[in-house]
């Protein structure tokens, strides 16, 4: 795991919330919904690439190419976020799906791995926007102890090479830490690369 503090400065910051802003106006943040027991997750989620990542009862955790309430292809991934992948991501090719979360209050996200893709060889890249958030991060196995690390407006995370299977979550934000979203809560960008290069 690489972490990287303060890689977004302010004006960045806002750039990157404006860019974000666009996509959730094109795509809007919809309720994820857990494969089988049908629980609502308490983030609401969008996406923005070629690929999107979703959850619903029916047809659980997946990759698809279009916005499962609108129907319509995802926004594309801005500029700044294909720099980024560009500078940290050590890749050589360029991210297939922007996940975006938004936890708002009581919001958190639970242990998990990222392993909906086909290839683990891309890292993960995460950017955190707006209230600072508790991230939880272990080893490989659910059982491995966990460190804490506090996610701030502006912080980059990337799980690449031993640790892109690591589990990792969101114990909760803590509220009024950042003025960056008028209306409270914290986003968190992640990119990923979906497909095996052929
Ligand atoms: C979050 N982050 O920060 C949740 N996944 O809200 C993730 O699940 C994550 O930060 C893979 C790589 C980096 C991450
Ligand atoms: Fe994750």
């Amino acid at each position: 795991m690489q972490y990287f503090p303060q890689m977004f400065d302010e004006t960045a910051q806002v750039a990157l919330l404006a860019a974000a802003r666009l996509v959730i106006a094109d795509a809007p943040l919809f309720a994820p919904t857990m494969p089988r027991s049908g629980n609502k997750m308490s983030v609401r989620m969008t996406n923005c690439g070629p690929f999107g990542w979703v959850t619903d009862k029916e047809r659980g955790y997946r990759y698809q190419p279009t916005h499962p309430m609108t129907g319509k292809t995802w926004p594309p991934i801005p500029p700044s976020l294909l720099d980024l992948w560009d500078e940290v991501a050590g890749y050589p090719l360029p991210p297939e799906a922007c996940l975006i979360n938004y936890y708002e209050g009581q919001a958190k996200m639970g242990l998990h791995q990222d392993k909906d893709e086909e290839d683990f060889s891309a890292p993960v890249l995460s950017v955190s926007l707006g209230d600072t958030g508790l991230f939880r991060v272990g080893g490989r196995s659910r059982q491995d102890p966990t460190r804490k690390l506090e996610l701030k407006s502006g912080d980059v995370v990337v799980l690449g090479g031993e640790d892109r299977l690591a589990y990792h979550g969101i114990d909760r934000i803590l509220p009024g830490t950042s003025d960056l979203i008028a209306e409270g809560g914290r986003l968190n960008l992640t990119l990923r690369r979906v497909t095996k290069p052929k």
